[in-house]
């Protein structure tokens, strides 16, 4: 899943893919790239982001999501707030990724009844304050519990089960060693459903290796990557869409499966 932010603001790349034909430019790029599946985001979520208006999020990712109709792979959208969910899919949406779970109320009714997958993440609070104070007794349990919940909570409402996938939120209301026992506990949390997961370029990935700068954080973001897919991962989130594929490519050959 390549990822193409149309904000100012987004932690790796605010700014760069900010107008409509730098970003449908950028995702063009990306499917070029080798990626399945395009995340379009018009909310930056980076810790400490203050939230936008649904107006000013559909202005600013429905241009994009309509010039890419017909690229070539699916179109996901990044978004917590039901009325930009009922106007990206009614213009072609395949999938929401929503960071609050479909909490909002009026989100599960606006998936209801459309045949778009939808993401459901975990996070801890919300964006403004999440890295302020993250608390947990057994971050994997209760993140396992939560993902559980909010799948329970779609399917009783209608959507179907096989359309969900689920994501721990790495970053989301978490310190490293809440991250680190997530990472450790991918194979489990793959059991729980189709598992798509966000590591690129992200501060637990600078905590590790030392690289304060986003843009110093590819090989470790790919690192991740690797690790995740050994460990379950169905889709991997991802900036850097090339060298991901390639890095998969190596690894997938050296595992004895056909490329
Ligand atoms: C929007 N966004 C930023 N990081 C993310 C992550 O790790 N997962 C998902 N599903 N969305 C994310």
């Amino acid at each position: 899943m390549g990822i193409v932010n149309v904000t100012p603001d987004s932690f790796h790349d605010g700014g760069r893919h900010a107008t409509r034909a730098a970003a449908v430019a950028h995702a063009r790029r990306l499917v070029e790239e080798g990626a399945d599946l395009l995340d379009l985001g018009g909310e930056s979520t980076r810790p400490g982001a203050a939230p936008v208006s649904a107006d000013e999020e559909l202005a600013r990712v429905l241009p994009v999501l309509e010039a890419l109709q017909g690229c070539g792979v699916p179109l996901s959208v990044d978004t917590r707030q039901p009325s930009v969910m009922q106007a990206v899919l009614a213009a072609g949406a395949m999938m929401i990724n929503d960071i609050n779970a479909l909490r909002a109320p009026g989100a599960i009714a606006a998936l209801v009844g459309t045949d778009a997958s939808v993401c459901l993440m975990h996070m801890q609070g919300e964006p403004r304050t999440m890295q302020q104070a993250p608390h947990y007794g057994d971050v994997v349990a209760e993140v396992a519990a939560f993902l559980c919940e909010r799948i329970d909570a779609c399917v009783a409402a209608g959507i179907a089960r096989e359309r969900i996938v689920v994501d721990p939120g790495f970053g989301f209301g978490k310190r490293l060693e809440d991250n680190l026992a997530l990472a450790r506990a991918l194979p489990r949390l793959a059991t729980i459903a189709p598992l798509l997961v966000g590591f690129s370029r992200k501060s637990m990935i600078g905590a590790i290796t030392g690289r304060e700068a986003t843009g110093d954080r590819l090989a470790g973001s790919i690192g991740a990557a690797l690790w995740a897919a050994r460990a379950g991962a169905s889709i991997l989130r991802v900036h850097d869409v090339a060298a991901t594929r390639d890095a998969l490519a190596v690894w997938r050959q050296f595992e004895g499966e056909e490329k």
